[in-house]
């Protein structure tokens, strides 16, 4: 893999909507794409001819043989149908979901990366492909690709930037930038090249209470992690093998079930109850309203829109002959209670009449993949049916079941915009509380020889940031620039910019310091496991454990040798695996792109909490968390292979190719990396003798492995710091021009660093 590959590679995500030929492309614009059906071509002429650049014009040319000259060109006319272009494309909808496999599969098929390429842009710019459907076959047969390693992939947020960003902010950017071109052109000395457009760049609050979440519900990184998740686990990936993810069943429960924890952290900071299930009786009804502000730059309309009080109804659409949709409240209510069935009687029954016991190894991934997938995943899907995608896609037509008034899906709809309807949450915990039942009704609880280690005790946990009391963690916000110019058609022609400045939700870098005791006479290895959740309720009331358990929120994981007697870990906050750095823009890649040092060893690849989010908001007075760290057994625990995913100090050789979460988003073609059932220590009731009046405190006391930390998390709310975008991009020495503060560009995690106000304590890794 070469710079040119990659350019080649990237500008394919930019413009979705426009067919190639409608150039150029690039920050510079002066990339083309020109399409040859010259039969000889072979991949070597190809490669010599793709990227001619003219010396005068900067004239850069992607040479791409049409894969139609040897009759390689499927027929894409079924998946056309399946899902027209201009439909919202719906990862939860059968027909859907499968017509983008069978695009991924034809995706799969070249056997050189040229050909997958050329495959890639026929198949983009047939007329009739919907943009985000492409988009979602091609980042996956990208991420599974053996020749695709490495390759960098732009921020999804700057490839669909109406999928994260208001439609009215995305035309004011537009106007502004369109506005500064024709300054230039005037020679007016205001027109600031690159200057971001001046638009409002505050989340709508209006005066339900609900809007006072819009910070976490909205949050591009947020949204994006999501759409990604969804994005790797496809619904039937292999348990084993190449391509395998395993435990996925289990694990979505395990990410879904954190995105409610710490949705639930900021509902109590906000001074809101924590997430209710939703109601799918007879008389059920959807409380909160719903009023997207996004929508499809390639179909024009934004996603519908919900009253308060919606009643739940069936929904009958019949909106193409290939997305006819019928959904029952009576299904969902009768898997619901089939699944309850199982649990309580241990089994599950398949197809053929047999059953599969619901035992403490496999049960929870049987069940996960059973509510969460559906389809083959499931051992029965007529009986047990799929209650997560169809519960989205019944929420998702509640305001116009039956197609009456010709709306959209609501947000409910995708997985890159879900999680900003405040249903998504309790539609969530309604799934959520089968898996508890399930555990704390059927699994017994941990024995203490399952909780404790006696190798290893945990003497103190503490945390200190920057200047602050110890055990006070502090969060702010920041404004950090997103272009959205490579996902519009505005100013196909100019090289100027259009930048939407997002404010989202931040934290002071901090670190854990953990004092440990290694009562063995040689080094162990130590797996460390560090959650938080907020120390009181929704009354004000200190949790017991018991109710406690099911908020904690995982932070981070790591291993760490440690010698025989005392130790002391310092693990700095951005090393966290669960979180991953905010993702490469086209910019920032072009930076990289012209940097001296290019070498391709990791890319961030999108699945992650995102790291800005790490900390929960808090308040302004200073709200009450429980830290936890427990250690285990790393050489009992853990993967052997993955292991060096844990390590602080990763040797470059070692370093995954891909940065994800490694406990949100497991890892490709490998096993979990976390022998344990996923979410312990707390994944299951407490036993008897310390379920009561217990508080975390004397739940820690019982076993020398555990400690806690009661910690402050203060919001300041009037700080805002700003991180901006690189300057216009230019072929030479961009980097240099920008006044970027970078480090070598590729030699970390591949993320090319922030430009940021250097007086900002903004950390971005
Ligand atoms: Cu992630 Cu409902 O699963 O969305």
């Amino acid at each position: 893999m070469d710079s040119e590959d990659q350019a080649k590679f990237m500008y394919l995500f930019e413009r979705i909507h426009e067919p190639l030929y409608e150039g150029p492309r690039g920050g510079d614009k002066n990339v083309y794409y020109t399409f040859t059906d010259e039969p000889q071509m072979t991949e070597d002429a190809t490669r010599t001819r793709r990227a001619q650049t003219d010396p005068e014009t900067r004239r850069r040319e992607f040479i791409i043989r049409h894969p139609s000259q040897n009759n390689e060109l499927p027929d894409l006319s079924a998946i056309e149908a399946a899902v027209p272009r201009d439909a919202f494309f719906s990862y939860f909808l059968p027909s859907h979901y499968q017509a983008a496999n069978e695009l991924q599969r034809i995706l799969m098929k070249p056997k050189s990366r040229e050909d997958f390429m050329s495959l890639a842009a026929a198949t983009r710019d047939d007329e009739n492909i919907n943009p985000h459907l492409w988009t979602h076959s091609f980042l996956n047969a990208t991420l599974r690709r053996q020749d695709m390693r490495g390759f960098k992939i732009p921020a999804v947020w700057e490839i669909m930037p109406d999928q994260f960003i208001p439609m009215k902010i995305l035309k004011q950017a537009e106007r502004k930038s369109l506005h500064k071109k024709s300054k230039l052109k005037n020679k007016d000395p205001s027109a600031g090249q690159n200057a971001p457009a001046d638009v409002q760049p505050e989340v709508m609050i209006g005066e339900n209470p609900e809007h006072m979440l819009n910070y976490f519900r909205e949050d591009i990184g947020v949204n994006s992690h999501h759409y990604h998740w969804h994005l790797i686990y496809v619904k039937d990936a292999p348990p084993t093998g190449p391509e395998s993810r395993d435990r996925k069943g289990e694990l979505f429960y395990y990410m879904h079930h954190n995105l409610i924890a710490r949705y639930d952290a900021e509902r109590l900071a906000n001074g809101l109850p924590t997430t209710k299930s939703l109601d799918y009786g007879q008389q059920g009804f959807i409380q909160e309203a719903y009023f997207p502000k996004i929508g499809s730059v390639s179909n024009g309309t934004l996603y519908g829109s919900r009253q308060e009080k919606t009643p739940l109804t069936n929904v009958n659409r019949f909106d193409t002959p290939a997305a006819e949709l019928l959904i029952e409240l009576n299904d969902i209510f009768k898997w619901k209670q089939r699944l309850y069935e199982a649990i309580d009687v241990g089994y599950v029954i398949k197809l053929d009449g047999t059953t599969s016991p619901l035992d403490e190894e496999h049960g929870i991934d049987i069940l996960g993949d059973i509510v969460g997938n559906g389809g083959q995943t499931s051992p029965f899907p007529a009986y047990y049916g799929y209650m997560h995608g169809l519960g989205h896609m019944l929420i998702s037509y509640q305001q116009d079941p039956e197609n009456r008034y010709d709306t959209s899906m609501g947000v409910m709809g995708t997985t890159t915009s879900a999680m900003r309807d405040p249903v998504f949450y309790r539609l969530h915990k309604f799934m959520d509380e089968i898996f508890s039942y399930y555990k704390d009704n059927k699994l017994p609880p941990y024995a203490a020889n399952q909780l404790q280690w006696s190798s290893v005790s945990v003497d103190s946990v503490s945390i200190e940031s920057g200047n602050e009391k110890p055990n006070t963690l502090v969060t702010h916000w920041t404004e950090t620039d997103v272009e959205v110019s490579r996902g519009l058609s505005c100013n196909s022609k100019s090289t100027l910019v259009a930048i939407v400045p997002l404010k989202h939700l931040n934290h002071q870098a901090f670190q854990y310091k953990i004092l440990l005791t290694n009562n063995e006479r040689e080094r162990v290895s130590v797996a460390v496991r560090i959650f938080m959740a907020p120390r009181f309720n929704g009354s004000g009331r200190r949790y017991k454990l018991e109710q406690q358990r099911i908020a904690f929120f995982e932070m981070d994981k790591f291993v760490e040798t440690i010698n025989p007697g005392r130790n002391v870990i310092i693990r700095e906050s951005v090393k966290s695996t669960v979180t991953i750095p905010w993702s490469q823009g086209f910019s920032e890649l072009e930076h990289w792109l012209a940097g001296t040092d290019y070498s391709v060893q990791e890319a961030v690849c999108g699945c992650g909490w995102p790291h800005h989010f790490l900390v929960p908001r808090g308040t302004t007075e200073g709200m009450q968390f429980d830290l936890f760290v427990m250690v285990t057994n790393a050489d009992e625990d853990l993967i052997p292979s993955a292991i060096s995913h844990f390590l602080t100090n990763v040797p470059k050789e070692k370093k995954p190719k891909c940065k994800e979460s490694l406990s949100y988003c497991g890892i490709l073609s490998e096993r979990y990396p976390d022998i344990r059932p996923m979410g312990y220590p707390f994944d299951r009731s407490l036993a008897e003798k310390v379920k009561g009046t217990f508080t975390l405190e004397d739940f820690v006391a019982l076993y020398p492995n555990m400690n806690s930390k009661q910690v402050t998390i203060r919001h300041n709310n009037g700080k805002l710091t700003k991180i901006h975008k690189p300057t216009q991009p230019d072929s030479g020495s961009r980097i240099n021009r920008s006044g970027s503060t970078g480090s070598s560009i590729g030699s970390d995690w591949s993320h090319v660093d922030r430009f940021s106000d250097p007086d900002s304590d903004d950390y971005f890794p």
